[in-house]
């Protein structure tokens, strides 16, 4: 027996009137409990609407910028026997959601009238919800219902407006805390009449958690970790480019197939990824060789007629002694993307140098020393690397390139990033116009970003833009490693601890202070000759920094 189930829109709150701006499903496709069938969009949530029975889908009842509200029946389900046994005790009608309702009291002005915390407004049942986006910063002047963070749970993408204006003082969350009501976001210097805790500020909350069908969701959500959010540069790198704005469904398919939602160009309305988006981003990367979910040389290797890969191995490890499973970190997922493209498509080779920095470290003890009483930055080894770096690049502008098609873009700017050790993992913050810059801007501003990436709060901007990377593990030790291209730049210069050595200075073993150099180079732009001429020359630089301001 079947039975025929109309899947309705549960209660979403004080939404009436949302767009559809997405659907999932057609008539044909088999369905189960809490498969997403559409998203709605309204100015502040995007939500999917999950499917409270399971089935096969009869009719679609609903069309692509219908605007419908709470009972409008999107899916006619037949539910087969046991499906229909398992949706009678969620579904057809959607339990009661949990859903929100325009805050009140989003605001609370804390000294006076002139601070006023943000808070999370009633976000339904919902408390523990991850923060994906954190788009303002110390400083920054907001209006009224400006977005100041994303959050993410398994069902719904919210943005949190202000629900006042005024100038952020301190921003309370980062990237990766997980919030619910009540949550302070940011505390703002409210802006005289602009201030607001009247109802027009009341806007500041409007949140709505689509409801589901299922029990509560669990707020445990996706696992998402702290993340500077956007998305994902490489080596290192992460997150690029700006907010990424997909429903949840979306953002679960392309988790599932590992698409880096960054890489992919949105073609919705307001510049939102839908699925087909992510399904040609697919496409393309299979027809450059790469396949997301899967190493790039698995993919190629399959097409080529050579061997396929063997799938990842399964273990279970618990039968062989006690494990314990940690989630991967949202940077590692991210990077790990980034690091396997970048690894398999990038013909690279790591050449490697010693630079004799006896004199340099004896002038920046020097200097540090001279400069204890004054307060003065204290000036690191990877500040005179920056800088040295900058002049090799000048002089060898290859290495101040990127790939794009069949030519070469040569930057005219000496942006340059440096990988940072953080507790979620490795980042690579920019230092912008490093050739503009002193060593003592550089040791300051790298040891500021530095900072920032240790507490998680460098944005997107912070990561973008760089021309050439340095990846400093002297402060660790080693000797050599080869680090893996951050792509699309072309080279990558790695460093590890330097050490007393004997070197021969024609008559006998003088000690030196050795600095060993790993420079990786794409072999596409960048052939062994140059590489080593590119590192002799860094390494003259090092020996004599006088030569850096010839
Ligand atoms: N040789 C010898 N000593 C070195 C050195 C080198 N090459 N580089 C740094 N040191 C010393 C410093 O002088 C400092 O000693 P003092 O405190 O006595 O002055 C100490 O090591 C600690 O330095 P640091 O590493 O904290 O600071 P930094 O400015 O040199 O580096 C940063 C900053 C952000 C690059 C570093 O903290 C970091 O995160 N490194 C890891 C990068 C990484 O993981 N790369 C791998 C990427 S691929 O997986």
């Amino acid at each position: 027996m079947s039975q025929l189930i109309d899947i309705k829109v549960p209660d979403i709150g004080d939404f009436s009137d949302v767009p559809v701006i997405e659907i999932f499903v057609k008539p044909g496709d088999v369905i189960k409990v809490d498969d997403a069938l559409v998203t709605l969009e309204s100015d502040k949530a995007t939500m999917d609407v999950p499917a409270s029975a399971a089935g096969v889908v009869k009719e679609v009842l609903v069309n692509l910028g219908d605007r419908i509200g709470e009972g409008t029946v999107v899916v006619r389900v037949e539910a087969s026997e046991t499906a229909a046994t398992t949706s009678a005790a969620t579904a057809p009608t959607p339990a009661p959601a949990p859903v929100s309702t325009a805050a009140p009291a989003a605001a609370t002005p804390v000294s006076g009238s002139a601070v006023i915390d943000v808070k999370v407004p009633d976000i339904g049942d919902f408390s523990e919800v991850p923060v994906i986006e954190v788009f303002v910063k110390p400083g920054d002047v907001v209006k009224v219902d400006d977005a100041l963070v994303t959050l993410e749970s398994d069902k719904a993408t919210m943005d949190v407006p202000s629900s006042a204006a005024g100038t952020v003082k301190e921003v309370l969350v980062k990237l990766g805390d997980k919030v619910g009501e009540g949550s302070v976001i940011v505390r703002l210097e409210s802006a005289g009449a602009l201030t607001s805790t009247s109802p027009a500020a009341a806007a500041p909350t409007p949140t709505a958690v689509p409801a589901t069908s299922a029990p509560a969701p669990t707020a445990a959500a996706p696992a998402a970790t702290a993340v500077p959010s956007a998305a994902a540069s490489t080596l290192p790198s992460l997150p690029l480019g700006g907010a990424v704005h997909a429903s949840p469904g979306i953002r679960a398919y392309a988790r599932e197939l590992g698409v880096d939602l960054t890489q992919v160009k949105p073609t919705g309305p307001k510049s939102r990824i839908l699925r087909e988006d992510i399904t040609g981003f697919v496409k393309g990367a299979m027809s450059t060789g790469i396949v997301p979910g899967k190493t790039p040389a698995a993919a190629s290797a399959g097409s080529g007629g050579g061997l396929d890969l063997l799938p990842w191995p399964k273990v279970d490890f618990a039968k062989f002694g006690p494990i314990d499973v940690q989630p991967l970190s949202r940077i590692k997922k991210i990077s790990g993307q980034n690091l396997s493209r970048n690894w398999a498509m990038i013909p690279a080779v790591t050449y490697h140098e010693d630079a004799d920095i006896t004199d340099l470290e004896a002038f920046r003890v020097q200097l540090n020393k001279e400069n204890e009483k004054s307060g003065e930055t204290k000036l690191t080894m990877l500040a005179f690397l920056v800088k040295a770096c900058v002049k090799a690049l000048q002089k060898y502008p290859e290495f101040n390139a990127s790939l794009d098609g069949d030519n070469l873009v040569l930057k005219q700017y000496f942006n340059i990033a440096f990988a940072a050790d953080t507790p979620n993992g490795l980042v690579v913050p920019v230092i912008k116009n490093a050739d503009k810059k002193s060593v003592f801007d550089i040791a300051k501003e790298s040891g500021d970003l530095a900072k920032q990436a240790r507490d998680g709060k460098l944005k997107p901007a912070d990561m973008q833009g760089a021309c050439f990377t340095i990846s400093s593990l002297g402060g660790i030790g080693g000797t050599y490693f080869a680090p893996i291209v951050n792509a699309p730049e072309v080279a990558i210069l790695g460093v590890n601890k330097s050490a007393m050595k004997p070197v021969w200075d024609g008559k006998q073993f003088v000690p030196r202070l050795t600095l060993p150099l790993s420079l990786t180079a794409d072999h596409r732009v960048i052939d062994g000759a140059l590489a080593t001429r590119f590192n002799v020359y860094l390494a003259q630089l090092l020996a004599d920094f006088r030569r850096v301001a010839l």
